[in-house]
């Protein structure tokens, strides 16, 4: 019977991969420190300090431009394989310009990644989590198609800068993020509400971006540094809400509109068909004299499709979708072209984001739906958490990783996905955009009152370490000095 107990106890692969990540606004602080230019965080939270649940900002944060050995200590710790952190662009080029570069910025990130790798930890790079030059800003941001060549230049430095010895690339997190909530919902920086107008005119600038910047790479440098260039999606399950085709059709439609805005440009070429007609039918009946969703030229087109050497996925959660229903609150995630309807019941477990309810089962059912669509492409897991409001005895987010990482490894072993690694949001608490630091994703309190900003591993950083250590899941473990948890 024992034996037979151990043939079941899954594993996660030999060559699997266990990281952690945050990004550069939401931990770094040292907002003008050094040389650094203002990007449209800066200018966002203090020109509009009300727009941040707890008028709060990132200019100190958990202070980490001034911290790199003690993060990098706490990643060692934790027995982290990488440490996936983003590039403060501004740092780089304070006002977005390439003839202007600021040194303190590229020896900042230069000791983070020799530091990382002389403790065997390796550097997984964001180029973009959303801090934009505020001179880029000004000349339009990303509804405007020359920041283009701008994130080009960009990403060109940065790969001869830190190349020899930074792997993995991901040039943009997010872009639903960026563009849905920058320009046209406006939750996020800069704000802007362009419904239906500024996120498909951001979308296709970050495309083209997003490609270009993959063929500057296969070109002038995969050859001597070898290393792979992907982009970081987020990804909700949409499950149908009731039987019957209409239900189907509406949560498939929502997988399109969030996911495949993306990734079927880059697998399959061109925008997902259903996106392309819905826009388009709405842009005429709208009076429009031409769809709001743009086209790319056949070049384009070309261009966009196989940039990917792996599938960066961010999972959190899952929603119900029908077809719209006049009276219902549509998915405040997607789009309203989608013309569906989204939600959470109130019976699935609640988290401290209003947007997101624990849904272990809709990870394993993304992944396969991955896999189908896209031909089981190489996935690296970039994020994946949940926010409490900062116990150290953090139980539910020890159940929410057991029973994540069960799905995704059953997703691995069961299915055949093929998962390569998986990054914990966050490493530390930090600044969670429009809620400040009222929700906690970090597997490491931060005490924000302290000048110091001490950090404290809660008992999930030792859970996760456990699981690294022994590749299994063990729902049974309680590290010391910790009550066991209650399932
Ligand atoms: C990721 O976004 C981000 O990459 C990361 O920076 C972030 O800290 C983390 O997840 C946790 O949110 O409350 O309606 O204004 C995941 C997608 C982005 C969805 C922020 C919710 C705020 C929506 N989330 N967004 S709202």
């Amino acid at each position: 019977l024992f034996l037979v107990y151990q043939v079941h106890a899954l594993s996660f692969p030999e060559n699997f991969k266990f990281g952690f990540a945050t990004a550069s606004y939401q931990i770094e602080g040292g907002w003008n420190a050094s040389g650094k230019g203002p990007n449209i965080w800066d200018w966002y939270t203090h020109t509009y300090p009300t727009r941040i649940a707890d008028l709060t900002n990132g200019d100190v944060a958990c202070d980490s431009y001034h911290k790199i050995a003690t993060d990098v200590q706490l990643l060692k710790n934790i027995k982290a394989d990488f440490y996936r952190f983003s590039i403060s662009w501004a740092r780089i080029f304070p006002n977005g310009q390439p003839n202007n570069i600021n040194p303190d910025g590229v020896r900042y990130y230069n000791e983070l990644i020799n530091l990382l790798l002389s403790n065997n930890i390796k550097p997984i790079v964001t180029m973009y989590h959303w801090d934009l030059p505020l001179g880029l800003h000004q000349l339009g941001g990303w509804p405007n198609i020359a920041l283009v060549d701008y994130f080009v230049d960009y990403a060109d430095k940065l790969f001869s800068l830190f190349g020899d010895r930074v792997k993995t690339w991901i040039t943009f997190n997010e872009p639903s993020q960026i563009c849905e909530f920058g320009y046209s919902r406006g939750f996020l920086a800069p704000g802007y509400t362009q419904l239906g107008i500024g996120n498909y005119m951001c979308g296709r600038t970050l495309l083209i971006a997003h490609a270009k910047a993959y063929r500057l790479y296969e070109k002038k440098y995969k050859q001597h540094q070898k290393g792979l260039v992907g982009m970081t999606v987020h990804a909700v399950w949409f499950e149908p809400a009731a039987e019957g085709k209409t239900y189907a059709e509406a949560a498939d439609i929502s997988l399109q509109f969030m996911f495949g805005w993306w990734e079927h440009p880059i697998y399959k070429g061109d925008y997902p068909p259903v996106m392309r007609k819905q826009i388009n039918y709405l842009s005429a009946q709208q009076n429009f004299t031409k769809s709001r969703l743009p086209y790319f030229t056949k070049d384009e087109i070309k261009l966009i499709k196989g940039t990917a050497d792996f599938l960066g996925l961010n999972y959190y959660t899952s929603f119900l979708c029908s077809p719209l229903d006049s009276s219902a609150v549509q998915n405040p995630l997607l789009s309203p072209d989608s013309n569906v309807t989204c939600y959470q019941p109130s019976s699935w477990q609640s988290t401290a984001s209003s947007w997101m309810k624990v849904t272990p089962w809709g990870f394993r059912k993304i992944l396969n739906w991955i896999k189908k669509e896209y031909g089981n492409p190489k996935v690296l897991v970039t994020e994946n958490g949940y926010s409490d409001t900062g116990e150290l005895q953090d139980c539910n987010r020890v159940n929410f990783l057991n029973d994540y990482l069960t799905e995704l490894l059953n997703a691995i072993k069961k299915d055949g996905c093929n998962v390569q690694g998986y990054a914990a949001w966050s490493l530390l608490d930090n600044f969670e955009w429009g809620s400040g630091y009222m929700q906690k994703f970090g597997l490491h309190y931060v005490n924000f009152s302290d000048p110091n900003r001490a950090r404290t591993p809660k008992m999930s950083a030792y859970v996760l370490r456990n699981i690294i250590k022994t590749k299994k899941i063990d729902t049974t473990f309680t590290p010391q000095g910790f009550k066991a948890c209650p399932p």
